[in-house]
Formats: structure tokens, C-alpha cells, sequence
């Protein structure tokens, strides 16, 4: 299949679509990144989704338009079967792994609402992050919206104390149930004994927690952490689910995060 016949629209922060790029490059497949300014990003995604959805990620796979990363592994499962495969094509294991990919999904939603409110609060420079890979003028667009954006941030994941501390709480939850499904050995997969779209789900949506070398939230030359990410990201890396994070991207997020190199480059440009 030509690059171009399957295309990522993305945003390079998001830690969903970082979900589905290590679901991408774990099959091996050659994809095209479309980065999306958040905000603007709507229109083209409820154009692609004929009015459906207008969240990211969404793949275009030649004719087929796909939204919501768990929908998009299930079509990449079944349009490019790998060996062996990210999702089981039947018995138990399909039914662990789909439903440890589900726990892990809903998950990320919490490390969302912590991540951004401890950076939003700590005053943080989120622009790197969030527009680093874009070409300049595009840049220069998300720097000046950055002010609605954040206000849309906010507002959308209900970045209020009380439901940031519920966050936190799931967080430390979801912590503890990946170390009871790896029985404390950073070395297991959750199911069976290759990688599947459990790891892939559970890793890319905690990254920011430990901010794995090839994950977005990698640690960059001058950047600052702010204490309360740092104290939080040592806390993590202490216990047997942060070792068992930074060995899923160590181990087998083989090919660089297309997302995050380009945004490597563009700091460097
Ligand atoms: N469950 C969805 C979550 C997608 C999602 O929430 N994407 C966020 C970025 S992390 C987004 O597009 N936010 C902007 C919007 O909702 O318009 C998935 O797995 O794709």
C-alpha cells in the first residue's frame, strides 16, 4: 500500500493519537500525519466523519474513515492482520484484551484532566508542546488562539478541583490494577505473551506519567518540570507499573513517535 494511502489526523500532544500512531507503527504500516490545530480541528474532523465525531484521532484507510482509537485498532486488526496479532481473533484472550483496552481507554481520560490541570496551574509552557510541530505560521496561529484554547481545555474536561482530585485518585486505581494484572513484573505483557492493544492502550495513556523517551511528554533540553509533575512522575517510576511503562516504550515502541520527531525537528528548525 502507497504512504499516502492511510492518514493520521492528529494532534502531536494528544495521548490518544499517540495510542494510535504505536498502533500504526507496531503493524508496521506506513501512515501520513495530518496535525490538526486543536480548536479549527473540528471542522475538518466532522467533515472526514460526515458530521459524526469531532474528536481525534481520525484514520483515513483509502476509502474508509475511522474515528476513536479503540474503533480504529479494531479496523486496523481486521484490514491489516499482523502476527501476532494486537487483538486476538477470538476465545478469552480477545475478551481480556478487549476489555483491559477498554479500563486503560477510559483511564486516560483521568490522566488528561491531571496532567493539563497540574500544568495549567503550575504555569507551565504548554506551546511547545502542543504547537512544536507544526510549521511556523501554523504555530503562530495556536500561540495566538492559545488563550480560547486553554479556556476550551477547561471547559470541555472539566478541569474544576474537585474533579481533578477524583482524577488522581483513578489514576493511582488504574496504577494498581496494572500491577496486579502484571503480577508486579514490569517484564509481562497483560495478556498472553506478546504485545497487544492492552499494552499499547495502557502504556500510551499513562506516558505522561512517566514521560517515556518516544512518547510526546519526553522531557526536553531547557524544559521545565513543574514539582508537582515531577514529584508525581518519581512516585510513579518507583513502583512496578512505572518500570513496567518505560519497558513497553524501551522495549517496544520500536519505531520513533512520527508525531514527537517532528516536533524534535521543528524546535530544532
Ligand atoms: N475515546 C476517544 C478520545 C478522543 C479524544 O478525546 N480526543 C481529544 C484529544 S485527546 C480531542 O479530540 N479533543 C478535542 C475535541 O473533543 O474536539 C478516542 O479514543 O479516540
Amino acid at each position: 500500500m502507497a504512504p499516502s494511502d492511510i492518514a493520521l489526523y492528529q494532534f502531536p500532544i494528544s495521548h490518544y493519537c499517540e495510542k494510535t500512531r504505536w498502533n500504526l507503527d507496531a503493524k508496521g504500516l506506513s501512515y501520513r500525519i495530518e496535525n490538526l490545530l486543536p480548536g479549527p480541528h473540528r471542522q475538518v474532523t466532522k467533515r472526514l466523519t460526515k458530521g459524526q465525531r469531532g474528536t481525534v484521532p481520525v484514520l483515513v484507510d483509502g476509502g474508509t474513515v475511522v474515528s476513536d482509537s479503540t474503533d480504529i485498532a479494531l479496523h486496523l486488526e481486521q484490514a491489516h492482520p499482523s502476527t501476532p496479532a494486537l487483538i486476538p481473533a477470538s476465545g478469552p484472550e480477545r475478551e481480556r484484551v478487549l476489555e483491559l483496552e477498554a479500563y486503560f481507554d477510559e483511564a486516560g481520560k483521568h490522566v488528561r484532566r491531571w496532567v493539563y490541570s497540574t500544568l495549567f496551574t503550575s504555569g507551565a509552557d504548554v506551546k511547545p508542546l502542543m504547537f512544536g510541530a507544526f510549521p511556523l505560521p501554523l504555530r503562530l496561529f495556536g500561540h495566538a488562539l492559545f488563550p480560547l484554547i486553554k479556556w476550551g481545555i477547561r471547559r470541555q474536561y472539566t478541569l474544576t478541583p474537585h474533579k481533578v482530585e477524583e482524577s488522581r485518585v483513578k489514576i493511582l486505581e488504574g496504577l494498581d490494577r496494572l500491577e496486579r494484572e502484571i503480577q508486579g513484573d514490569p517484564s509481562r505483557y497483560l495478556v498472553g505473551a506478546s504485545l497487544s492493544i492492552a499494552d499499547i492502550t495502557a502504556a500510551s495513556l499513562f506516558s505522561p506519567l512517566v514521560a517515556a523517551e518516544g512518547s510526546p511528554y519526553a522531557v526536553q533540553p531547557g524544559e521545565v518540570v513543574p514539582p508537582e509533575i515531577a514529584g508525581f512522575r518519581a512516585a510513579v517510576l518507583a513502583r512496578p507499573a512505572g518500570q513496567w511503562l518505560l519497558r513497553r516504550y524501551q522495549e517496544d515502541r520500536r519505531r520513533v513517535a512520527r508525531g514527537f520527531s517532528a516536533r524534535a525537528e521543528a524546535a530544532n528548525g
